[in-house]
């Protein structure tokens, strides 16, 4: 009877402490499987501190007169952001010494402003000139160089 006694009481300390160890391991289980929700966090808001950061790239104008001029230049246009009423002409006037073509985004298809487009390359000291009548912020770009950009915004 005793040799039974002591063998069930072997039997529990094992399962005892096996089920200890387990319960410690699966602790720290759930405790790695939590790190990743905090590096999501940081990331997300990286993420958003560079969205504002790129926001706020060239210069940018508040002219209401009915006609006014952006610079084509070698570096981009001047200014990049132009804020307008509608009926404003505005004359692209080239000032490089390479053509530029100015036209509506998104590139190839300039459809966000219809018409904006000079359709050719304005070669240096020309100037396409295009009246902005309808209400619209579209982004426009050089279609000889797309990394040259700007915003048209009529109101
Ligand atoms: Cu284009």
């Amino acid at each position: 009877m005793n040799k039974i006694l002591v063998i069930i009481l072997v039997v529990f300390v094992i399962i005892a402490g096996g089920w200890y160890l387990y319960s410690n391991s699966s602790q720290k289980n759930m405790g790695i499987s939590s790190q990743p929700d905090l590096s999501n966090k940081s990331n997300a808001s990286e993420n958003a501190g560079n969205t504002n950061s790129s926001g706020m790239t060239g210069n940018t104008t508040g002219m209401m007169s009915e006609e006014m001029t952006v610079e084509m230049m070698s570096n981009g246009f001047s200014p990049s952001t132009v804020n307008i009423t509608a009926g404003t002409k505005i004359n692209f006037v080239n000032r490089d010494s390479k053509p530029h073509w100015p036209a509506s985004g998104p590139h190839p298809a300039h459809t966000c402003y219809a018409g904006f487009d000079a359709l050719r390359g304005v070669n240096p000291g020309e100037t396409y000139s295009f009246t902005f009548n309808e209400k619209n912020s579209c982004g426009f770009h050089d279609h000889l160089n797309t990394s040259i950009r700007g915003t048209v915004t009529v109101e």
